[in-house]
């Protein structure tokens, strides 16, 4: 008989990759499904703090992420353009990075520890004796089924889950350019265009730019809007006068996102009643959703991956059920905090006023999921 511990997982973004990965590293055997055709991620930038870091360290791909990453001198906030905060956030580590990158980088991870990855397997379902269903009528049995299938989770739905739902009142575009640095400094020589920047505006309308260099050649910049302004919500091409009227000195790489197709999404918080039914795990947007003000929303998939990963590795097979409850016991607050906080500031707009990333704000951030002794004063 093989005592090889078994886990289907539905869906390959950073939750789904992130677990496959540290389940097989840790000698289980992995089947990790995508509904895609193939294995990519269509979004534009992010921003990663220590807690999803440590875990790419601990997944030994690090040096890959630092390689095709970097860590902006400030992260500034402008109000009508003028500088409110510029923090260097110190003793945090954080990084920008594009998603198709962390994406790639994630996936040769997974591939390389032996997962076995279904591309254009859609998984309908799962059932709490663990097992996994796919379109076509497979039953797919396991000790683990994690559902990482997002936002719209197919996995939580089937199991009957209940969630609440918040929608903020606005929501953003997101976009992937060239950085035009040199077109920037023309424009604005006193700029530092290193620096995340994050451009508000709220008079006479609300019209803000995050701008956030990725690496050397790539610049991240989301376009926030309120869901009724019908021109600053306006895709699949942005209206450049709108946002060249406001934010003039951003023109050149506005410019660059006209080229490019954009889709306007809505700030959307999920609380579910729980994460975990039986035999299966909810991680990731399946589960916790959130607001990205903090800019955690990947940062937590990842850590709750890992976690859940360990806890399931150290369980004795017959108890999971039970050592995923406990699991959940013992991340979920953390999230929820997280996810509380994105909220606040995401229905207040607070982030306009700079200064954020202090105190308690920076809890999730500084969090380690790969200390084993991380939850020594909590329980
Ligand atoms: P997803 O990325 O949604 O991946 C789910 C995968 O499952 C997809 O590949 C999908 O195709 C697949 N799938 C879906 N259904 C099925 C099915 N039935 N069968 C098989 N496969 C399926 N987070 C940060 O940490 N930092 C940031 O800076 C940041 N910025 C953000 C900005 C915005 C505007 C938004 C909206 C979010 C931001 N986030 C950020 C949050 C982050 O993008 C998400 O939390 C994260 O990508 C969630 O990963 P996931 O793997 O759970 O889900
Ligand atoms: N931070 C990041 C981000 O992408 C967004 C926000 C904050 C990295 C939105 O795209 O506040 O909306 C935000």
């Amino acid at each position: 008989m093989s005592s090889t511990r078994h886990a289907e997982i539905a869906g390959a973004g950073f939750a789904g990759l992130t677990v496959a990965t540290a389940l097989a590293q840790r000698g289980w055997s992995v089947r990790l499904h995508e509904k895609g055709t193939e294995l990519r991620e269509q979004g534009a930038g992010i921003v990663l703090f220590g807690n999803s870091l440590k875990v790419l360290e601990s997944l030994g791909v690090i040096d890959e992420i630092n390689e095709g990453s970097m860590t902006p001198p400030f992260y500034e906030t402008r109000m009508q353009n003028v500088i409110v905060s510029d923090e260097d956030m110190p003793g945090v580590w954080w990084r920008t990075l594009t998603r198709p990158f962390l994406h790639k980088v994630l996936s040769e991870a997974a591939r390389h520890a032996g997962v076995e990855i279904a591309t254009g397997s859609e998984v309908i379902g799962a059932t709490e004796s663990g097992t996994l269903r796919v379109r076509g009528g497979e039953e797919l049995e396991a000790d683990l089924v994690v559902g990482a299938d997002g936002v719209a989770s197919a996995v939580r739905d089937s199991l009957g889950i209940r969630y609440d739902r918040w929608n903020a009142k606005d929501g953003i575009t997101r976009f992937l350019v060239p950085r035009r640095k040199e077109d920037l400094q023309r424009i604005e020589p006193d700029t530092e265009w290193d620096n995340v920047i994050d451009f508000w505006n709220l008079e006479p309308r609300v019209l803000r730019v995050l701008y956030t260099p990725a690496n050397a050649r790539e610049l991240y910049i989301a376009l926030m809007a309120p869901s009724d302004d019908k021109e600053g919500s306006a895709t699949p091409t942005i209206n450049l006068d709108v946002w060249t009227s406001i934010h003039p000195q951003l023109r050149p790489v506005l410019e660059e996102a006209t080229k490019i197709d954009g889709k306007y999404f809505r700030y959307q918080t999920n609380r579910l009643e729980q994460w975990t039914k039986g035999r299966v795990a909810l991680i990731g947007d399946a589960a916790h959703a959130m607001a990205p003000a903090l800019a955690q929303g990947g940062g937590c998939a990842m850590m709750n991956a890992f976690t859940l990963a360990t806890a399931a590795t150290a369980a004795d097979p017959a108890d999971l059920p039970d050592a995923l409850v406990e699991w959940e016991r013992l991340e979920r607050p953390f999230t929820e905090r997280c996810q509380d906080r994105s909220q606040e500031y995401a229905s207040t707009r607070g982030m306009s006023q700079g200064g954020q990333f202090v105190g308690d704000n920076l809890e999730t951030a500084l969090y380690d999921p790969t200390d084993p002794n991380r939850h020594l004063a909590q329980v």
